[in-house]
């Protein structure tokens, strides 16, 4: 009798850790810091991001899933999304109604988990572009970045990318007092995630903010974007310029086209960038995962799958990056 019940307890106890222990989660990645120029490991070793960039959630929100996470993973060689949010245009964070916003931030929480799921580190990007001077919104950015910190200061996987490309003539000392303040948001929930500044000129004039980056915060970097139709060796120089004076570069957004996200490839000019980016272990997110029709989407227009897709279902650019990523 003893024995049955010692069996018993032992067959419920072994049910019971297998049925209600809680779920597997996709083991935690290891945090990242900024070392010198460099992205860094706890161990000090150099870490590369390489991965790809939704289009604007509020315009290709369906390939955000997680299969499509999960394929590219394991098929694409990335290691990193990023969650592009339009601020200013077509139901932008800003310009959109209070639901719209919600929407959005659904949006935001379910990238982040698909990718914390699927082993990925991932950008919240807030993507200023037509609203040209990121002061513009600056007190919903600060709102929404406390919002995004508070939320994620343990997801060591999450990086805060808090304005995509000042333009129209901003200046980098109005980037800079913007940036004092949504850096100074997050910190005060999140000490240590990594945040990306855009820089000058759609997030090119690097060598003018290595004059003077922002001082008192670690684990701050600067977002270099390209796009190899219409940017060469003079952007190289920017970028040449600002690393000789230490200033952490993050390629957060580039292409192959022309600046316009359309127009020819130019793949030559784009082998240049790949290799300045190896040489220089700078990471690098592709623009953009939809079908739209344009030569920097990722996929072919006729393509409706929203995950697993073939080589066949790549656009040339999309055959392109998965080449130099895998
Ligand atoms: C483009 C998209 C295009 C969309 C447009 C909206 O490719 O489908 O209609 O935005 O204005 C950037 C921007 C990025 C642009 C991209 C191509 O960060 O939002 O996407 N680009 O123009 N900077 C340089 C190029």
């Amino acid at each position: 009798m003893k024995k049955f019940k010692f069996y018993f307890l032992l067959l419920t106890a072994a049910l019971g850790i297998l049925f209600c222990a809680p779920p597997v989660h996709a083991a935690k990645l290891p945090a990242l810091k900024v070392k010198g120029a460099q992205l860094v490991n706890a161990k000090g070793k150099a870490v590369q991001l390489k991965g790809v960039s939704s289009h604007g959630l509020s315009w290709f929100p369906e390939y955000v899933n997680a299969k499509s996470f999960g394929h590219m993973k394991k098929n694409w060689g990335v290691n990193a999304v990023r969650l592009a949010m339009y601020t200013g245009e077509y139901n932008g964070y800003c310009t959109g109604d209070a639901a719209n916003q919600k929407a959005l931030e659904q949006r935001i929480h379910k990238g982040v988990q698909y990718a914390t799921q699927a082993g990925l580190y991932v950008i919240i990007d807030w993507h200023v572009l037509s609203d040209g001077n990121p002061r513009t919104y600056e007190k919903q950015a600060v709102r929404f970045f406390r919002k995004m910190a508070a939320k994620y200061k343990n997801h060591t996987n999450v990086l805060y990318e808090i304005c995509n490309e000042p333009n129209g003539g901003t200046s980098w000392s109005d980037i800079k007092a913007y940036a004092k303040k949504v850096v100074k948001a997050i910190r005060a929930q999140d000490k240590n995630g990594i945040i990306l500044i855009g820089t000058p000129n759609w997030s090119q004039d690097v060598d003018a903010v290595a004059q003077s980056p922002l001082k008192g915060y670690k684990n701050l970097m600067y977002s270099l974007h390209f796009y190899a139709g219409t940017h060469g060796e003079g952007l190289r120089q920017k970028a040449k310029a600002a690393l000789n004076k230490k200033l952490p570069l993050f390629v957060s957004e580039f292409g192959i086209s022309d600046a316009s996200g359309n127009g020819a490839l130019n793949k030559r000019e784009g082998k240049k960038w790949m290799q300045f980016l190896k040489k220089h272990k700078i990471s690098y997110i592709g623009w953009n995962l939809s079908n739209k029709q344009e030569s920097s989407a990722l996929l072919k227009p006729a393509c409706k799958k929203t995950s697993g897709w073939k080589n066949a279902d790549l656009s040339p650019w999309g055959k392109w990056l998965v080449k130099e990523m895998t």
